[in-house]
């Protein structure tokens, strides 16, 4: 019994020893009936990710291969081959080419091998590594911007040391990244705290810096009181008058411009946010501010300041047709001020210029007034890539170069949100790292800095 169990599962495992030799020798390794032919070479992809030490490579899969053989030569005859790669052999279909030299410029080519057996040689590519990185040049952008202030947002625990060499080497305007909003400067009603904005403004005039004030009126920045306000819709309004009336005279004279309102419209649909003061000051809430700040100080410049201005064009639009409303009925605005929170892959250079020409088209101001570009918006970076770097310093040339040829009669400011990268608010907002500034954690400058420069050539 014991015997005749043994002797047939030696036959079973013999019948499915058989089965599998005839198999693979009928099909190729990819399950089709073609018997193995010609070993084909790999169709090599155009290296990517090119940095100054290395690149990525990619090619096609090969019916057959057991590895992949790659030769890397700094000549087109491949007679003077790299190491290690003089072959690299592996089995993938990607693979990094590290430690080479910077601008030195690679030929690549492939071979596919099935054991013994080594095919022809695939296409060439090329590929040159990027140039060594010098010192960024650190010339002052104050100096070669002349048409137009250079502005930075500031706080007020970032006024001394290396953030106070920057700001007066490099800046001739600062906008407070939090401080002179409602919500802080009027904490509780009746009760007004002005110690972070005087400290700001007084800072601006010690150093001779123009202050951009930023925000009077902001739905996210709005104090617990005043959005549970409890008196009739008359005392909100005149509450909101008062307040706008005591901190634009208290800075009269000392602020060159306010963002009045900030962020009125909605997403999309140029709609009015349903702010508490629309709800109880109505439609014309914002007219009534316009009028109240200019009433407070007639030579400030007044702006309305929003987000997505260059890709929102319902939300531009709306904006646009408030300020011809404004103008037509003699309410008074100055300027609209873009934040440009962008990406170093978009919005593209005609979109932005589009939509800054609407601007300019009409006698009004234009601000770039919150200006950082994201180098890692898919969250698919840990560190700032050379390339990238690159990619960034082009935007930040492209942004400046657009506002540099915008008319001189719409000139005011261009604005970054941010000094060092460490320091960005949208590594909070968004929950990871991103370098979308003009300077590094040490507070030297970025490629980001040399692209400003050469926007301004
Ligand atoms: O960057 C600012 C951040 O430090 C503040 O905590 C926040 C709330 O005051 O405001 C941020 O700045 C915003 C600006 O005032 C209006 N546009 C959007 C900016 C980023 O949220």
């Amino acid at each position: 019994m014991k015997e005749n169990m043994i002797r047939s599962a030696w036959k079973q495992g013999w019948v499915l020893v058989c089965a599998v030799v005839l198999m693979v020798s009928a099909c190729g390794e990819d399950g089709s009936k073609e018997e193995a032919g010609e070993l084909l070479p790999p169709t090599v992809d155009t290296p990517t990710d090119v940095a100054g030490d290395q690149f990525v490579l990619t090619w096609s899969k090969v019916t057959g291969a057991t590895k992949f053989q790659i030769e890397v030569a700094i000549d087109e005859d491949f007679s003077q081959l790299v190491e290690p790669y003089d072959p690299w052999r592996l089995n993938a279909t990607r693979f990094t080419v590290t430690e080479l030299d910077y601008g030195t410029t690679y030929y690549v080519r492939m071979r596919t091998e099935r054991d013994d057996e080594l095919s022809a040689y695939s296409n060439v590519v090329v590929a040159t590594t990027l140039d060594e990185p010098g010192p960024e040049p650190t010339t002052a952008l104050k100096e070669v911007a002349t048409t137009f202030a250079v502005g930075m947002a500031v706080q007020t625990s970032r006024l001394t040391g290396e953030h106070h060499e920057v700001l007066t080497r490099e800046f001739d305007q600062i906008t407070a990244e939090w401080e002179m909003k409602m919500s802080v400067m009027y904490p509780t009603e009746g009760v007004y705290d002005f110690t972070r904005s005087d400290q700001i403004v007084e800072y601006g005039e010690a150093n001779d810096i123009a202050i951009h004030g930023h925000a009077l009126i902001w739905h996210s920045s709005t104090p617990t009181w005043v959005e549970d306000f409890a008196g009739t819709n008359e005392e909100f309004e005149a509450m909101v008058k008062e307040y706008i009336t005591t901190v634009v005279t208290r800075y009269k004279g000392r602020v060159r411009s306010w963002d009045v309102v900030n962020e009125a419209f909605q997403d999309g649909s140029g709609q009015l946010r349903n702010t508490v003061f629309r709800q109880k000051m109505g439609d014309d809430y914002i007219e009534k501010c316009y009028q109240w700040t200019r009433d407070a100080d007639p030579d400030v410049l007044i702006f309305y300041n929003d987000y997505n201005m260059t890709t929102d064009a319902a939300k531009l639009k709306a904006s646009l047709d408030m300020a011809d409303d404004f103008v037509a009925r003699d309410v008074p605005i100055d300027g609209i001020g873009f934040q440009m929170h962008i990406a170093y892959n978009g919005p593209d250079r005609a979109t932005i210029e589009g939509a800054a020409k609407k601007v300019t088209d009409r006698d009004l101001l234009l601000h770039f007034s919150e200006l950082d570009i994201r180098a890692n918006p898919n969250d698919n970076m840990s560190s700032l890539t050379e390339q990238r770097a690159i990619d960034q310093q082009a935007k930040y040339k492209e942004v400046v170069e657009i506002y540099n040829a915008i008319p001189e009669t719409s000139k005011f400011a261009l604005t970054v949100w941010g000094m060092i990268d460490s320091e960005t608010w949208l590594t909070d907002f968004h929950g990871y790292v991103d370098w979308p500034l003009m300077y590094n954690d040490d507070f030297s400058v970025k490629k980001a800095h040399t692209g400003f420069l050469q926007g301004l050539e």
